[in-house]
């Protein structure tokens, strides 16, 4: 058994909260005085001093991750998410709420459908995962508006300020959120520890600055409404801003977002400041860095989520990571070292960086809840410190002096961390100086301990440092009875099972490496080829070299040491059966272990045959089995289990969808000359608040009409002088929009979309002799809107830059006016049609509007037509299919759609539509995304499914499809829970619909 007390905290809380205790006793842990314990006075669960936070009285390092339940709309799927994230160790996760799905109407709050933040609640609670509520309002979060409501572009007042306007704005929903939060804090039960107020607040647009009266009222509306755990807040840099919060932190993203050169870091990537900013501005509270970066977006025209994963893999993992919590800054509560936020549609918003559809982020686990790499190096981290409590109570003896420190090379940075309280434990952090390089550094460390000064290694040779790697070399550490009194090599985790310390230690494959013990025994291998030096030290201790490389095991005495390269501690899965700590190495993923009657339960996820070794206490694994099924076992010459489970992965078959039943429609009858736009929204308005002022006789900016997202359609009726030659317009969608143009039936031009442009003036020349004076005519003008800007410097307004048409004139004729501009978006625009799939599903198009993506829409006197035939001229097209999924319960088959590049006609924009949900944009000329996972819940695994596609052709040339497919992306045998289907409301007709 471990006695740690990260892990016991958790636990005591189980008691508390989860309504399942166990005892643990733990063995060395340094008593705190109490009277250095700090609370907001409002609780005594959640309290914290300079070291650390704790919960109901114990330490406890927090260590965790994002998720963003708005990016995953199936509420059943959040376990998976949770387990996942709990099984590297972490135990605690952070999450946006996004004000603008919530309130798209101001006064009317809606946590209908996927909105509903219970299960996203309930499922941590299951999974004990500790929660850090992050409602905003304002977000950031690669999110239209920054998380603000569509309806905030036309409300005066600035905003992220003291400004009353904003505050009557954000009240109700702070109250109403707030709220749900309050009920679900750890005081009533809940999973919820923290609650951040505002996010990054800490630029301003000059001439504005730091706005105390703000801070303190939105701190104060959170109080008001019951929050009672500590509040805190994110800096984007140690800056010291809004540190009148309980707990206040900053963010760090090291390795910045350029994932198109994912091998390039900077010199001085995490700068050495942290720590002494931290001193600086909150030295009686734990240093916390509420994000570090778990991934980066990636924009549209982007490198694709693939080099995102590199430039934040597992090197930097490694390299920045263990840097950034025992080195460079030093951390005691860091979140988002995974950022799982999977993707939906809602990703499309946000322009600043343009992010396409998918908030895959390179993360440790994939938008398709698969597991990278860098997964498993995470996990040697997270178990790591989970079991190092001496970690807590460390303190950075060297920051500012670490070049050439206890190495004597100057290509090296070492910090030396003492734990102050403790045992005088202390961890030695070994970095590159230049945190570009990649060159391999040798070198020895000389270290005092609890024997005196020694070199590392004792019995000759050198350690190595390579590449982009970080080492945490250990000193007078303690795993159970077993005192190390130093290891070269790293702890991924150690339990006490049967009496006996088993400790992992790990090394990059063929690194020398060195452990001294204290100890009277003598080491023996005992299995795997790996040889042994061993040397005596004064003191009783033990040194024992060894190069790491594959697994061999050694015993001596009560002690058994596991050294193993990198490649093998990946494998390893530390997981608690109520009273009982076990270490299985095998799996793809474990989620959990239970003991029953000497019966060992273990659940996990299998991609191929296994072949486990657990290591257990005999009592509790007399039988052992994996998702229900029995394991035969064997053991060990030195007693542990080995076992194989067989996997075998059924074939299911993917529907072919180039050779199903296709219908086509045409979803763009604005054109035709017997069309009434009649019901469409009249454009009126002569003044607007906007920071942009209008330089139009009307106002022409699509949200002052309350159309916030998708395509937005305008129709301008004029009368012609005669001597006009063409229409000049310069329309705003966002960076990658697009905008076509018509004069009545025939199409002028497109403004196809790069990048660079959030707007973009064109020329559309009209076909000559058309416009003879006196005639009556309508330019129809399809854009589409790709989110609002966001808001990261606050005073700025910049979200409430428009969409819409910013200015237009008639070459050749200045007098010709226009005698009437409609507009449409979404249908109801704020009050959106479908509550279920909430406000950003749909957009303007025809298609959309009569609601044809929706599962039940007849479709049948439509003509036959594939989206891979296209359509042949400019102009909108909507496709629709069916086909039937049957894949079996028991397995995880993730789903995505794909698409490939077209450059025969590459000007054209695709919507993807599953059961109604939008689950994607494909831009064919700009990129990079062209697969789009759907998750199960969205995709019925075991029924028939609506596939609707909607198809944007900018030029007059025409656009189809190059080849569409269903992909499997992976094929695992899983224990995740069922999938509940997530409600699919099926077409009925639409009241009004035009
Ligand atoms: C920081 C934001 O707080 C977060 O919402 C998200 O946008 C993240 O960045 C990037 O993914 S902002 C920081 C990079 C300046």
């Amino acid at each position: 058994m471990r006695y740690l007390a990260t892990l016991y905290s958790l636990l005591c809380l189980a008691t508390l909260a989860f309504g399942s205790g166990r005892s643990i006793i733990r063995s060395r842990q340094a008593t705190v005085s109490l009277d250095s314990i700090q609370s907001n006075g409002l609780q005594n669960i959640v309290t914290w001093d300079k070291y650390s936070f704790f919960i109901n009285g114990k330490r406890l390092m927090l260590f965790g991750g994002e998720v963003h339940p708005y990016r995953l709309p199936v509420a059943s799927l959040y376990l998976d998410v949770f387990q996942k994230i709990k099984s590297t160790g972490m135990n605690v996760v952070s999450f946006y709420v996004f004000w603008g799905i919530l309130e798209p109407k101001r006064g009317e709050i809606s946590f209908e459908g996927f909105r509903n933040l219970q299960p996203f609640f309930d499922a941590a609670k299951k999974a004990g995962i500790y929660l850090v509520a992050r409602p905003g309002p304002y977000i950031n979060a690669e999110t239209t508006a920054g998380g603000f409501p569509g309806w905030g572009s036309y409300t005066a007042g600035l905003w992220r300020t003291s400004n009353q306007s904003y505050f009557d704005a954000y009240t109700g929903y702070i109250k109403t959120v707030g709220q749900k939060i309050a009920d679900n804090q750890i005081t009533k039960g809940g999973p919820v520890i923290l609650v951040q107020s505002e996010n990054e607040y800490s630029s301003w647009k000059s001439p504005y600055a730091e706005d105390k009266q703000y801070e303190q009222r939105l701190k104060q509306a959170f109080i008001d409404v019951g929050i009672t755990v500590p509040i805190t807040t994110n800096d984007a840099h140690p800056n010291g801003h809004y540190t009148s919060v309980d707990v206040w932190g900053y963010d760090s993203y090291p390795n910045n977002f350029d994932c198109s050169h994912p091998t390039t870091w900077s010199a001085a990537a995490v700068p050495e400041n942290f720590w002494s900013a931290h001193l600086q501005y909150t030295p009686n509270i734990p240093n916390a860095v509420y994000e570090f970066q778990g991934g980066a977006f990636d924009g549209w025209g982007g490198s694709g989520y693939e080099t995102c994963a590199i430039l934040t893999g597992s090197d930097f993992e490694r390299g920045m990571g263990l840097s950034i919590i025992s080195g460079w800054s030093f951390s005691d509560m860091i979140l988002s070292l995974l950022q799982e936020r999977n993707c939906h549609v809602y990703d499309l918003f946000e322009s600043l960086h343009g992010v396409y559809t998918s908030y895959d982020y390179g993360s440790a686990i994939t938008e398709d809840r698969r597991l990278r790499d860098k997964y498993y190096e995470l996990k040697l981290i997270g178990q790591f410190l989970a079991v190092s409590p001496a970690y807590l109570t460390m303190r950075p003896q060297n920051i500012g002096s670490s070049q050439g420190k206890f190495t004597g090379n100057q290509a090296l940075k070492t910090t030396q961390l003492l734990d102050v309280v403790g045992n005088q434990t202390a961890f030695y952090v070994v970095r590159q100086t230049d945190a570009s390089l990649n060159s391999a550094q040798k070198y020895t460390l000389t270290v005092s301990t609890s024997i005196g000064n020694v070199i590392i290694p004792s019995i000759g040779g050198s350690l190595t440092l390579n590449g982009k790697d970080s080492k945490i070399h250990l000193v007078d550490y303690l795993a159970g009875t077993t005192a190390l009194v130093y290891s070269s090599a790293e702890i991924s985790t150690w339990e006490t099972i049967d009496g006996k310390d088993v400790i992992l230690l790990y090394g990059g494959t063929g690194e020398l490496h060195e452990t001294a013990i204290k100890t009277s025994s003598t080491p023996t291998v005992v299995s795997g080829s790996g040889t042994i030096k061993t040397k005596s030290l004064s003191g009783g201790v033990l040194a024992i070299q060894y190069i790491t490389s594959g697994q061999t095991v050694v015993q001596l005495g009560n002690t058994v040491l596991y050294l193993l390269d990198r490649a093998n501690a990946y494998q390893f899965w530390s997981l608690q059966a109520d009273t009982t700590s076990i270490i299985v190495k095998g799996g793809y993923l474990l989620r959990s272990a239970k003991v029953e009657g000497g019966t060992l339960a273990l659940t996990g996820d299998l991609n191929s045959t296994t072949s486990f070794e657990i290591i257990a206490p005999s009592a509790a694994s007399q039988k052992v089995t994996f998702n229900g099924v029995n394991l035969e076992i064997s053991k060990t010459a030195y007693g542990t289990l080995t076992a194989k489970k067989s996997v075998t992965l059924p074939d299911v078959k993917i529907p072919d969808l180039t050779t199903l039943t296709w219908k086509k429609a045409d979803s763009l009858p604005e054109i035709s000359t017997n069309y009434s736009d009649a019901a469409w929204t009249t454009v009126n308005r002569t003044s607007s608040i906007n920071p942009t002022a209008p330089t139009t006789p009307v106002v022409l900016y699509a949200g002052e009409y309350g159309y916030h997202t998708g395509n937005i359609l305008w129709r301008a009726h004029f009368t012609a002088t005669g001597s006009e030659t063409a229409f000049k317009v310069k329309v705003s969608g966002g960076a990658a929009f697009a905008h076509s143009v018509w004069l009545d039936s025939t199409f002028l031009g497109s403004w196809e979309g790069d990048v660079l442009h959030a707007n973009y003036e064109g020329t559309y020349s009209f076909p000559a002799g058309r416009l003879t004076q006196g005639s009556a005519h309508v330019i129809t003008i399809l854009q589409d809107h790709m989110g609002y800007e966001e808001d990261g410097q606050s005073a700025s307004d910049k979200f409430k830059s428009p969409r819409g048409i910013l200015s237009y004139s008639f070459e050749g004729s200045s007098g010709t006016k226009i005698d009437s501009w409609k507009v449409t978006g979404n249908l109801g625009g704020e009050n959106y049609i479908d509550k279920t799939r909430g406000p950003l599903n749909e957009g303007g198009l025809y298609a959309e509007r009569q609601g044809w993506h929706l599962p039940g829409f007849d479709d049948a006197s439509w003509v036959a037509g594939k989206p891979t035939e296209g359509l042949a001229s400019a102009g909108v097209a909507f496709f629709r299919t069916s086909f039937d999924l049957n894949v079996p319960v028991g397995v995880d088959y993730p789903i995505s759609i794909a698409a490939t590049n077209s450059t025969t006609n590459p000007y054209y924009r695709a919507q993807f539509y599953v059961n109604g949900y939008q689950f994607g944009k494909y831009i064919n000329s700009i990129g990079p995304q062209k697969v789009f996972p759907v998750p199960q819940g969205i995709l019925n695994y075991q029924g028939t499914n609506t596939l609707a596609i909607s198809l944007w052709a900018a030029k007059a040339t025409g656009a189809r499809l190059d080849t569409l497919k269903l992909q499997l992306t992976a094929k695992i045998e899983s224990a995740m829970q069922s999938i509940i289907l997530q409600p699919a409301p099926a077409w009925s007709q639409r009241k009004g619909a035009y």
